[in-house]
C-alpha cells in the first residue's frame, strides 16, 4: 500500500493533526477527504452557471454536450470563469487598498484615533512622484492629498492608473497594443463582471485579455496602493528578528491570534496591547502577559512592522485552535475558514469577527471602527483576556516548534544592505547577477492548499532554487512556510545556498530568502524589478530580466489575480496546480504559450516542485544567455549537500 501522504511538512502541524485525530476534531484535510472525488467539470473549468438556463457543463471528452444551452463553447466557459475569478481576487486586494487609503485620509484629517503618519519619507517620495506640492505643508496636508489621489484611481474612468507610469516603457507599450492598459480599479473589475454576464463577451481571447487587465489593476492599482500607503501610515518596514510557528504561543500568557489581512485592525491591536491597563487585566486573570501572534497575511503585516511573531500560515488557523491555548482569535477578512466556529467549539477559544465586510455564522461580531481604533482594540483585547479564565488546562498542548526569522525587507530597504549603508543602490545586486554569482531572482509566493502536503512544495522549490544560486523573495503564506522552516535566516545560506549566492549573502549577512511582506506586497517585487531595470545592465523590460515567479501551493482567487499581473507584466510564472481551464486546450495553450508573444511571459503549470525548479532554472539561463551575461561562476551546489553545512571546496571568497 502506498504510504499515506503527510498532511504537513511542518512537525508542529503534524503534532496538531495527530492530536485532532485523537480528539475527534475535524479539520480541513478531513473535509477534503470527505469531498473527494471533487467535481471534474469544475476542476477543468467546464461548468457554467452564469444564467438560469444552466447550469451547463461541457463533456471534456467530446462525447456528450459540447456547448452550453446558449451555445457557449468550452473555450468561452473556461475563459469566462477564469476572468470572474481573476476579478474577485483583484477586488479583494483592491478593496483592502481602498481601506488603507480611507484610513490614511481619516488620519490626515485627524478623524482616526491612534494612527499617525509613520512613514514620512515614503509620503514625501510619493507626493513628489504624483506632483503633489510638499513645500511649507504639514505631513497631514500632504497625506490628505495623497490619499485622495490614490482613491481617485479606484473611481477613475480614463487616463490610466497613476502607478502605471512606473512600469518600463516596453511593458506599457505591450499593454497599450493589446488593449489591457489598466484604467480604473473599480471600472476594470466591473468591466469583467459585465463582460462575463450571460450574452456578454463570448470570444475566449477577449476574455483572457480582460483577465490580464483585472490582474493589472490589482498589481499596479489596488495592491500597490495598499503597500505604498501602508508604508506611509504604519511605517516602512526594516529588517527585524522574530519567530514563527505554534511554539510562539505561551502557556502562561493570554494568547490572542490575529488572522486575516487588513493591517488597520492588527496595527491598532499591537498598540493597544502595550498599555498598563491591558497588563493589569492580564494580571487580574492570573496571566503573565499577553502574547499576540498572527496567522496569514495580517501576521506578515505586524511581523514586518512590529516583530510580532507568526503562529502560522493558512492551514495553521485550525491547528492553532487545537493547542487549546488560544484565548481569542480576531479575524477581519480573507482566507478565514468558517470552520473555525466548529473547531473552536471544542475549546474555550472565542472567535471574533470585526470587519463590516465579513460576518460569520457563530462568531462573535465586534465591529472594528478605525475612527475609534484604540477603543475598539482595547475592547477586543479585554474580551480575550477575560476568556483566559475559561481555558481548560487539560486540553492545552502547545508544540515547542518555532524558528527564528528575519523579516521586513522592502524595495527601498533591502538593497541598502547590498549596497552598504551609505550607498543604497541596486548596483551590487545587478553586478552579482551580471558576474554570475546570482543566477536570478525568483518570487515564491502564495497559499497553502489541502490538496498537497502543507509547505512541502514551497520548501522543496525554495531549496532547489537556492542550490542553483537563485536569490528568493517571498510574501504571504509562502514566506511563512519558509519562516517556519528556518529559511529566512542567515544560517540558511550555509545550509542551502550555492557558492555564488553564499558569497553575496555572507558579505552582507542577508538570509537567502527575503521576506517582503503580505500578498499585497507582491508589488514590492514589481518595484524591485523596476529598480533592477533602472540600474542598468540587465535590460529595460521585465521580460528581459532573469527573474520568475512561483505559487506552488496556490488556492485563492487572489493568486489568480497576482498570476495575471505578474505574467501580464512580463514575468514567467510557475503555478502548482494548473489554473481551472484545462478543459479548454485553446485557453491552456494561450496561457502557457501564446501569452508570451503578447505580454512577454507565460504561465507554466507544474505540481512537482523539483520539475518546477528545473523550469525556472532553465528560464533564468535562457534570459541570461539572451543578455549575453557571464556564465555562472560556480556549478550548482550538489543536492546531497542540502541541509548540511557546506561550502564549495577551496573557493576563495571574492569581494562582492
Ligand atoms: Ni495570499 Fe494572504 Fe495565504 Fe493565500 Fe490567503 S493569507 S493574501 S491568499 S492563503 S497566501
Ligand atoms: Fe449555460 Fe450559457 Fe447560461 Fe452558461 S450562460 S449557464 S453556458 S446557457
Amino acid at each position: 500500500m502506498p504510504e499515506a501522504k503527510r498532511v504537513s511538512a511542518d512537525v508542529a502541524a503534524d503534532e496538531m493533526v495527530r492530536l485532532a485525530q485523537e480528539r475527534g476534531d475535524r479539520l480541513a484535510h478531513d473535509r477534503y477527504q470527505a469531498m473527494r472525488p471533487q467535481c471534474g467539470f469544475g476542476q477543468l473549468g467546464l461548468c457554467c452557471h452564469n444564467c438560469n438556463m444552466g447550469p451547463c457543463r461541457i463533456d471534456p471528452f467530446g462525447q456528450g454536450t459540447r456547448e452550453g444551452i446558449c451555445g457557449a463553447s468550452a473555450d468561452v466557459i473556461a475563459a469566462r470563469n477564469l476572468a470572474r475569478r481573476a476579478a474577485v481576487g483583484s477586488a479583494a486586494h483592491s478593496d483592502h487598498g481602498r481601506s488603507i487609503a480611507m484610513t490614511l485620509l481619516e488620519t490626515a484629517r485627524g478623524q482616526a484615533q491612534g494612527y499617525s503618519i509613520k512613514g514620512p519619507a515614503k509620503l514625501l517620495a510619493l507626493a513628489k512622484e504624483w506632483g503633489i506640492a510638499t513645500d511649507k505643508r504639514s505631513l497631514e496636508e500632504i497625506a490628505e492629498e495623497v490619499a485622495l489621489a490614490a482613491l481617485e484611481d479606484f473611481g477613475r474612468q480614463d487616463g490610466g492608473l497613476r502607478f502605471v507610469s512606473r512600469a518600463p516603457a516596453k511593458v506599457q507599450a505591450r499593454w497599450e497594443s493589446h488593449g489591457v492598459m489598466p484604467r480604473g480599479v473599480d471600472r476594470d473589475i466591473v468591466g469583467v463582471l459585465h463582460s462575463t454576464n450571460m450574452g456578454g463577451s463570448n470570444e475566449p481571447y477577449h476574455l483572457l485579455r480582460s483577465c490580464v487587465r483585472a490582474g493589472l489593476v490589482d498589481g499596479w492599482g489596488g495592491s500597490m496602493v495598499a503597500t505604498e500607503l501602508s508604508d506611509i501610515l504604519f511605517g516602512e518596514p526594516a529588517p527585524l528578528v522574530s519567530e514563527a510557528n505554534l511554539g510562539v504561543l505561551k502557556e502562561d500568557h493570554v494568547n490572542i491570534l490575529v488572522h486575516g489581512h487588513e493591517p488597520v485592525l492588527s496595527d491598532a491591536l499591537v498598540a493597544a496591547s502595550q498599555t498598563d491597563e491591558v497588563m493589569a487585566a492580564c494580571e487580574a486573570v492570573g496571566a503573565k502577559g499577553i502574547q499576540l501572534a498572527g496567522i496569514c497575511c495580517t501576521a506578515n503585516e505586524i511581523l514586518m512592522r512590529h516583530g510580532v511573531p507568526i503562529a502560522g500560515n493558512l492551514l495553521h488557523q485550525e491547528f492553532a485552535l487545537v493547542t487549546g491555548a488560544v484565548d481569542m482569535m480576531v479575524v477581519d477578512i480573507q482566507c478565514i475558514f468558517p470552520s473555525l466556529r466548529a473547531v473552536a467549539g471544542k475549546y474555550h477559544t472565542k472567535i471574533v469577527s470585526t470587519s463590516p465586510k465579513a460576518h460569520f455564522e457563530g462568531f462573535t461580531h465586534i465591529e472594528f471602527d478605525e475612527r475609534r481604533a484604540l477603543d475598539s482594540a482595547r475592547t477586543l483585547l479585554l474580551t480575550g483576556i477575560q476568556n483566559f479564565a475559561n481555558r481548560d488546562p487539560g486540553k492545552v498542548h502547545i508544540p515547542t516548534d518555532k524558528s527564528p526569522l528575519i523579516a521586513g525587507f522592502t524595495t527601498e530597504g533591502v538593497f541598502d544592505h547590498l549596497g552598504g549603508r551609505y550607498r543604497p543602490s541596486y548596483r551590487p545586486l545587478n553586478n552579482a547577477i551580471i558576474d554570475g554569482r546570482i543566477r536570478g531572482v525568483v518570487g515564491i509566493v502564495g497559499c497553502n492548499t489541502v490538496k498537497i502536503t502543507q509547505d512541502e512544495a514551497h520548501l522543496t522549490l525554495a531549496k532547489e532554487l537556492l542550490r542553483h544560486d537563485v536569490l528568493i523573495v517571498q510574501t504571504g503564506c509562502s514566506a511563512i512556510a519558509c519562516g517556519k522552516a528556518g529559511l529566512l535566516t542567515p544560517e540558511a545560506v550555509e545550509l542551502y545556498a550555492g557558492a555564488g549566492l553564499q558569497e553575496v549573502c555572507d558579505a552582507v549577512g542577508l538570509p537567502p530568502c527575503l521576506h517582503l511582506g503580505a500578498c499585497v506586497d507582491n508589488t514590492r517585487i514589481l518595484t524591485a524589478c523596476i529598480e533592477i531595470c533602472r540600474e542598468g545592465g540587465l535590460g529595460d523590460d521585465f521580460a528581459e530580466l532573469p527573474v520568475a515567479g512561483a505559487a506552488p501551493e496556490w488556492m485563492s482567487d487572489k493568486a489568480i489575480a497576482i498570476g495575471f499581473y505578474v505574467v501580464g507584466s512580463g514575468i514567467f510564472t510557475v503555478v502548482g496546480d494548473s489554473l481551472p481551464i484545462m478543459g479548454s486546450p485553446r485557453v491552456a495553450d494561450y496561457l502557457t504559450g501564446g501569452m508570451e508573444e503578447d505580454f512577454g511571459a507565460r504561465f507554466a503549470f507544474e505540481r512537482d516542485p523539483l520539475k518546477a525548479a528545473a523550469l525556472i532554472v532553465e528560464h533564468l539561463n535562457a534570459k541570461r544567455e539572451a543578455l549575453h551575461l557571464s556564465p555562472m561562476i560556480y556549478e550548482p551546489r550538489p543536492a546531497e549537500t542540502l541541509g548540511k553545512r557546506w561550502r564549495a571546496g577551496g573557493v576563495a571568497l571574492a569581494a562582492v
